[in-house]
């Protein structure tokens, strides 16, 4: 008998900086290939492009480039991943990926002169992520963790208004997830938060962002 190709689910990781996120994607893909699915990482910017080899110059602060431009490079570093992404998750592949568009928006947002309407325009129409989990840390917890790096974006100033413009993001479907408590305690529950978008997902068309 013909079975038909499930595909598998666009799952998102948004959050302030030092709030785990990477460890916790990282963790998650071990756990959903251990378990027998096809899970697979994915973080953005991805550096290893052209467009994602300026970006990463940029953070470093090796290079400087105007905002706006800037702000099209993040989303074009998105644009060019796309035909990998639909290769995967329609071959069944369940994408763990750390910062998406969410991220783009909420970090130019933060800067001075713009609007997050304007924000929002180059990345309408990329693959809607399946679930979006947004870690929370509160201040006193954040403080607790090691301290900023030296990339450019690493300062408190800026991270709190970042912070307020994934409030204004936030949609209603988000899974707001306290980062605040061990990292065994966070993975195992955002670990069943994404078992059951993985199998509600399976069936489920692609969706289109922000459109
Ligand atoms: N960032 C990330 C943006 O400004 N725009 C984007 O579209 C994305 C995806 O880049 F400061 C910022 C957010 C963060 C930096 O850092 C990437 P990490 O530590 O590699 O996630």
């Amino acid at each position: 008998m013909l079975h038909k190709m499930t595909r598998g689910a666009l799952i998102v990781f948004e959050g302030c900086d030092r709030c785990g996120k990477t460890t916790q994607c990282k963790k998650l893909v071990d756990a959903l290939n251990r378990d027998g699915g096809k899970a697979e990482f994915m973080r953005f910017p991805e550096r290893s492009t052209a467009i994602g080899q300026t970006i990463s110059g940029y953070l470093e602060k090796k290079s400087e480039l105007e905002d706006h431009a800037v702000h099209l490079l993040f989303s074009a570093n998105r644009w060019e991943l796309v035909p990998k992404m639909l290769r995967l998750l329609n071959s069944g592949t369940t994408l763990i990926v750390d910062r998406y568009a969410y991220s783009g928006v909420a970090f130019t947002g933060a800067k001075p002169g713009f609007d997050l309407q304007w924000c929002k325009q180059p990345d309408v129409g990329l693959p809607k992520p399946d679930q979006v989990l947004y870690l929370t840390l509160s201040p006193e917890e954040a403080s607790k963790r090691a301290a900023f790096g030296t990339e450019r974006y690493e300062n408190t100033e800026f991270q709190e208004r970042v912070a307020k413009n994934f409030e204004i993001l936030k949609e209603h479907d988000w899974k707001i997830v306290n980062a605040g408590k061990s990292i065994e305690d966070l993975h195992g529950e955002i670990k069943s938060i994404v078992t059951q978008t993985v199998e509600s997902s399976k069936d489920k068309p692609i969706l289109k962002l922000w459109s």
